[in-house]
């Protein structure tokens, strides 16, 4: 599989994709809304993201809903994806930037297509050091520790939190369990495919927190 740009470009060119806002390579996080997020058609969406560090925007595209066209270059895996058993993702990102210590429900291989990461880890057994939010936060999943700057001194717990650090290389494939923080920096532009499934044993977690967010969408 060759996803170049021009590759991308050319199978979606105009295909509009979910792209996430970042400050200063830092996503946008509200605490009512979660990630600010817009669409995009993709094309222009890896314009900007080759502006470097000057970029806003960071490409997550669905590859299912928004990039159809790209399912059937999954190979063996293109069958799951399309029978909605595997939810693959597009990630293409400007450097440097940072995704904030957070965790998801799903299982997750986070793949490296261009470009390496820094990925540090943590099991949910720490989560007593991590600093994390109110459940009933729209940004519950985010921690409120800022891992790419100095701890300061109202977060001196985070330095009882064992994780464990790599880096994702084009090639690798890490995978992040349902639950584990996770903290994702690089300095280069990077590309990278996540691909999400939920286990059996999740899917009370699932309902439940999606009932809630419908709940939470009709009280607005
Ligand atoms: O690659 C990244 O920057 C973020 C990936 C991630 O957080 C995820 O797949 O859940």
């Amino acid at each position: 599989m060759t996803w170049t740009d021009e590759r991308l470009a050319e199978r979606g060119s105009h295909d509009l994709v979910t792209c996430y806002r970042t400050d200063a390579g830092h996503l946008t996080l509200s605490e009512r809304t979660n990630l600010s997020v817009e669409r995009v058609p993709l094309r222009e969406a890896l314009d900007h993201v080759r502006a470097g560090a000057a970029a806003t925007l960071r490409v997550r595209a669905r590859i299912d809903q928004e990039l159809p066209a790209l399912v059937s270059d999954l190979g063996w895996l293109a069958p799951l994806v399309r029978a909605g058993l595997l939810e693959a993702s597009l990630w293409v990102s400007p450097g440097p930037t940072v995704s904030r210590l957070h965790f998801d429900q799903p299982h997750n291989v986070l793949v490296g297509l261009r470009g390496s990461k820094r990925v540090v880890l943590f099991s949910p057994w720490q989560t007593p050091w991590l600093y994390p939010r109110s459940p009933l936060s729209a940004a519950a999943q985010f921690s409120r520790l800022d891992l790419s700057r100095p701890l300061p001194a109202d977060r001196s717990w985070a330095r009882r939190a064992r994780g464990v650090e790599c880096t994702l290389a084009p090639g690798d494939a890490l995978f992040i369990p349902g639950g584990w923080w996770h903290y994702v920096e690089h300095a280069e532009p990077c590309a990278s495919l996540s691909l999400r499934w939920w286990p059996p044993t999740r899917a009370p977690v699932l309902a439940a927190a999606s009932l809630y967010k419908r709940a939470r969408r009709h009280s607005r």
